[in-house]
């Protein structure tokens, strides 16, 4: 099943939608894998039409791909097949937008990017920082991913917005002070104003929502962000440079009311609508 209103093939589509379907180091609740399949089946009880946009999904050219094939035991497999698979569309001059999974998959796919794109900035939304060095043991983790993907692309091009869990050290590593907006997203327009000539890649961690707008999540923290804060954000980026965007981790059996798989869809929804120009 494709996600609503997806083209029949890729070669007119502007956007390609890929499902990466990994949660090989979620240490708390895995589950994230399931989330690709899940949001696709919730896209159908969406309408096509977007009336925060006037803009409907078939009025634009993106194509669902499918999910990457993915081994499920070897992590550095993994990265290096979903680094190849973003890096063949980007080529192709399409823009991507990846469905985790888990966060982890960012880290691949910014390498992909950062291939092509050497001035390349990225966003961060979500409740937690990702910024450790390690995360009991491992380098490549959900917990780690920021902070990897700060070393390829600089702290400097690094920007995180809506943080509310952390450890103190994080505030001192390069540029936090200037590049984080904790707890909310009240710097999306000042951030996004500074890097307007720059190539941008979004990466939404849903968790930055609070968990009574979105429970199924494997760490979910309370005190986030309401669905209509998080829209407004995306709509913001369609007046910049976004070459592309992930939405990661959706666990959709921790929510037995099916609501957080369709406010998954309507995220991906508003932000092909949003970014495919
Ligand atoms: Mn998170």
């Amino acid at each position: 099943m494709e996600f609503l209103c997806s083209l029949a093939s890729i070669k007119k589509a502007k956007t390609v939608l890929v499902g990466v379907p990994y949660d090989g180091t979620s240490t708390f609740r895995p589950g994230s894998r399931f989330a690709p399949a899940s949001i696709r089946e919730s896209s159908y009880g969406l309408e096509s039409y977007s009336p925060y946009q006037d803009k409907d999904l078939r009025e634009i050219k993106f194509f669902d791909i499918g999910d990457i094939p993915l081994s499920y035991s070897d992590v550095q497999l993994n990265l290096k097949i979903i680094e190849s698979f973003i890096l063949k569309l980007i080529l192709k001059r399409k823009k991507t937008i990846c469905i985790g999974g888990e966060h982890l998959i960012s880290y691949p796919i910014v390498k992909a990017y950062k291939k092509k794109y050497k001035d390349l900035v990225v966003i961060h939304l979500d409740a937690h920082s990702d910024l450790a060095n390690s995360f009991r043991g491992e380098k490549f983790s959900h917990a780690t991913v920021m902070r990897r993907i700060a070393e390829l692309v600089g702290f400097e091009n690094l920007y995180q917005l809506g943080i509310r869990s952390m450890v103190r050290e994080d505030r001192l590593l390069p540029k936090r002070k200037d590049n984080t907006c904790m707890l909310n997203l009240s710097k999306s327009e000042e951030y996004l104003n500074k890097i307007k000539d720059k190539p941008i890649y979004v990466s939404i961690d849903l968790d930055i929502l609070d968990p009574a707008y979105f429970p199924g999540t494997g760490t979910p923290e309370p005190g986030g962000v309401t669905f209509k804060e998080l829209l407004t954000f995306i709509l913001l980026l369609k007046n910049f440079h976004v070459i592309g965007a992930d939405v990661v981790e959706l666990s959709p059996h921790y929510d037995q009311s099916g609501v957080s798989s369709i406010t998954a869809a309507s995220v991906i929804r508003e932000l092909l609508l949003s970014i495919n120009d």
